[in-house]
């Protein structure tokens, strides 16, 4: 039995195939709808019946031959793309990942959970209130009266005759004496507003007041737990001492220094030489107040306090510019 010598062809055309893509296409133009060797099917009706048998089987054993071939160049062809690819996308798993960058708590944000931390575990409880204010709130229950300075246009942001923004977070303990009976210990940390900005003063800061109402408190009382605040906040050797002031709110009332922290007492720039940083203003609630809010002055007494957080962040990180703390330079706030 003759086959055309052209058929012969795909063993060197499937030995010289170099891509696996190459191959298919030997496949195509052999065993395709229209390749050589399906063709060879149709040639059958020309084929002498007793010679039919015969054509057959040569076409079954050139279509194994050509299979078994294919087969196994395929298998030599994909080894070696594969390997190819293996080597040319190799990853280094040994390198070291990308460092990964962790934020920080702005320094402000740090103080304040200190500062809340050290009350909390004193047994204060936190309080909260609007940043938007009723005059009552924020100046009339306090004993502030109208013609008083804190009042004024200047420091004050009004919205309306009656509405502002609050100017310390002292609302928050009017409010939580006028819904809950004594005993309350409880602190407010906040944003307050003041209509003032220079190198010392931004129109938006942030204050921690606290306050105790019972039946038996004293300034002692206070005393106690100022110091005990300011010595857990800076280290036990800082030096505290109680200075008369006056607050409408407070009576006594009293303003606390502690030892400069930035020359330890010796007087520098911070200090003005005196040797003393203020630190906070406290006193006695005065009875103004508490009949204000409904409570009985005879039966109830307590004690308040207020500090500012960005005068205690900036002396307890050695920060000498207010205006770091809003400037959101990551190079300023990353070292914290
Ligand atoms: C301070 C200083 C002294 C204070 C008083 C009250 C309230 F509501 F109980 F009357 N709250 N906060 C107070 C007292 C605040 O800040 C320098």
């Amino acid at each position: 039995m003759e086959l055309s010598k052209e058929l012969e062809n795909y063993k060197q055309e499937i030995d010289s195939a170099a891509t696996t893509e190459g191959l298919y296409l030997i496949w195509v133009k052999y065993l395709g709808k229209k390749g050589s060797i399906s063709l060879l099917n149709k040639e059958m009706k020309n084929i002498p019946e007793d010679k039919r048998a015969e054509f057959g089987r040569v076409i079954v054993a050139l279509r194994e031959d050509f299979e078994a071939r294919y087969r196994k160049k395929e298998i030599e062809l994909k080894n070696k793309e594969i390997n190819e690819k293996l080597e040319k996308e190799s990853i280094d798993i040994t390198l070291p990942p990308f460092p990964i960058k962790r934020g920080t708590l702005h320094p402000l944000t740090q103080v304040y959970y200190e500062i809340v931390d050290i009350f909390t575990s004193m047994g204060y409880e936190l309080a909260t209130g609007p940043e938007i204010e009723l005059d009552f709130f924020n100046f009339e229950a306090l004993n502030i009266p109208k013609e008083h300075p804190a009042r004024d246009m200047q420091d004050t942001f009004y919205i309306t005759d009656e509405v502002l923004l609050r100017t310390h977070t002292s609302p928050v303990q009017v409010r939580t004496m006028k819904k809950y009976a004594p005993p309350i210990k409880i602190i407010a940390p906040g944003k307050v507003f003041r209509c003032d900005s220079d190198i010392t003063h931004t129109p938006m800061f942030h204050q921690v007041e606290g306050l105790l109402i019972d039946e038996y408190s004293s300034f002692a009382d206070l005393k106690g737990a100022l110091v005990t605040f300011i010595h857990r906040l800076f280290g036990e050797k800082i030096p505290v001492k109680f200075r008369p002031s006056f607050f409408p709110f407070t009576e006594p009332s009293a303003e606390v220094d502690m030892g400069c922290v930035i020359c330890g007492g010796e007087g520098c720039r911070v200090c003005k030489g005196t040797g003393w940083l203020e630190i906070l203003g406290c006193g006695m609630v005065h009875p103004k107040v508490l009949e204000a809010v409904g409570y009985d002055s005879d039966k109830y007494r307590g004690f308040a306090f207020g500090m500012g957080i960005e005068r205690i962040t900036m002396l307890k990180f050695g920060i000498d510019d207010l205006r770091l703390f809003y400037d959101n330079n990551i190079g300023f706030l990353k070292q914290f």
